[in-house]
């Protein structure tokens, strides 16, 4: 970006890489990706793998998942067998995902987008729409400059590089964001949009796989162009409702807007049973079941819930909700279970149950969740339990430790699998 031909640098943020366009000051909506992002976060983390062909994968899918950008100069691509990719390089460094890891950073940066804009769309891990329209207030500056800043605070701060696709509209957003990557920053602009696509190959629209590739190819539809010199009536003729998507985003229309990601307000577990259930022998290692769920939920997606909701229908159809919050956020199958069990005894007067649920709500990351109990001993034993549970579970799968409380029950109060199933409930 630059104010006057001569500039050397930008003045707004001091990138060499200077950059025009006609409607920098006008575009808005933005698509940022990450640039081979699970390989970046590896040589952030271990800096002597800065200077070497990088692959991640391997494990038990034996595929590779990125490579770094010295290995991609090999022929290394993502999802290709990994045997393949150590023909290609046999000298990359072979790292296994670490998923908890990548999902942290991912979640970091997505928290800086939305310090741009409320209006973030995560995509995926390592990507999302932002729309910047109405900003220009707040940050007293454009959106170009806004992302052009951006940029260099994630380097900073997270220590990885992002690719920025800057235009009008979702479709060449995303596709801006290819461009030029590593550390690409691309406009489309509106006025260009027919042009820059006339001589793409079809493949580039969203939504136009494989199959429809092949389709159109063999209906002797290879380039953008030849679609944008067709009638939509033909194009729906031909292919659908997909005809008419052809036709417009050939032309650049592209009317989706960015819609933010929408928060999780609880997550909870329930089932119905075949027979009504009213004793605490047959409910509680349902109950127990149930917990167990919800809190594996919460660890994978490594978030935690202030407030334990259980949830009860009656014979007749009648629904009864017990909260109680408490003193810490938890993520914990057993302190779920407890305080599930605290509500749920005050219930058991001979009312015969239909379903039983229970869930965690106010949720938040895990940062906070489930301090040393200091108070109650038994409850910090049982915690080092569970963890150490969990250990085993991710060694040797979930089936492999069970709770006293689960193990060996007849099963007649066991969630019954057709009408079980985990809910997330999003906030609105
Ligand atoms: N990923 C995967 N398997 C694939 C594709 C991707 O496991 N077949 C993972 C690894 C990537 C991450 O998802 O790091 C993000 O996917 P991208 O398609 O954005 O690829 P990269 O970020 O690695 O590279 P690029 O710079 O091309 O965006
Ligand atoms: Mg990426």
């Amino acid at each position: 970006m630059q104010r006057s031909a001569e500039s050397r640098r930008c003045y707004a943020c001091g990138s060499p890489r200077l950059l025009r366009h006609k409607e920098l000051y006008k575009l808005s909506l933005a698509h940022i990706d990450c640039d081979a992002f699970y390989a970046a976060v590896e040589k952030r983390d271990n800096p002597e793998l800065l200077d070497k062909p990088l692959i991640i994968g391997g494990g038990t899918r034996g595929v590779v998942s990125t490579a770094c950008y010295l290995a991609r100069i090999h022929g290394v691509r993502s999802a290709m067998p990994m045997f393949k990719a150590l023909e290609a390089c046999p000298q990359a460094v072979v790292i296994p995902p670490n998923m908890e890891k990548y999902s942290k950073v991912g979640r970091e940066v997505r928290q800086l987008m939305r310090e741009l804009t409320p209006a973030v769309e995560p995509l995926s891990i390592d990507e999302a729409f932002l729309d910047l329209s109405g900003t220009e207030n707040l940050h007293k500056a454009p959106a170009s400059f806004v992302l052009a800043k951006f940029v260099q605070r994630i380097e900073k701060e997270i220590g990885i590089t992002i690719s920025v696709g800057l235009s009008y509209c979702k479709f060449l957003a995303k596709i801006a964001s290819d461009l030029n990557k590593p550390r690409g920053f691309a406009v489309i602009g509106e006025e260009e949009a027919l042009t820059f696509l006339r001589d793409k190959p079809v493949s580039i629209i969203w939504g136009v796989g494989k199959a429809l590739t092949a389709k159109l190819n063999s209906d002797g539809i290879r380039t953008i162009e030849q679609l944008q010199s067709t009638e939509e009536n033909v194009l729906m003729k031909s292919y659908g409702v997909m005809g008419q998507r052809l036709y417009r985003l050939s032309r650049g229309q592209d009317t989706r807007r960015v819609e933010p990601e929408h928060e999780m307000k609880s997550i909870s577990a329930e089932t119905t049973f075949n027979h009504d259930l009213s004793s605490s022998d047959d409910l509680v290692p349902v109950l127990r079941a149930l917990s167990e769920k919800v809190s594996h939920r919460l660890k994978n997606g490594e978030i935690a819930g202030h407030t334990v909701v259980l949830k009860l229908k009656t014979q007749d159809f009648k629904s009864r909700t017990r909260n109680r919050q408490l003193s810490s956020p938890t993520q914990l199958a057993d302190r779920i279970f407890h305080t599930g069990l605290s509500l749920l005894e005050k219930e058991l007067d001979g009312t015969k149950f239909r379903l039983l649920g229970i869930g965690v709500s106010d949720l938040s990351g895990n940062e906070r969740a489930d301090p040393p109990d200091l108070v109650d001993i038994e409850a910090t034993r049982r915690a080092k339990a569970e963890n150490a549970m969990d250990f085993l579970r991710n060694k040797f799968g979930q089936k492999a430790v069970e709770t006293g409380y689960t193990f060996g029950k007849s099963g007649l109060g066991r969630p019954q699998t057709p009408s079980e199933h985990v809910k997330r409930e999003e906030k609105d």
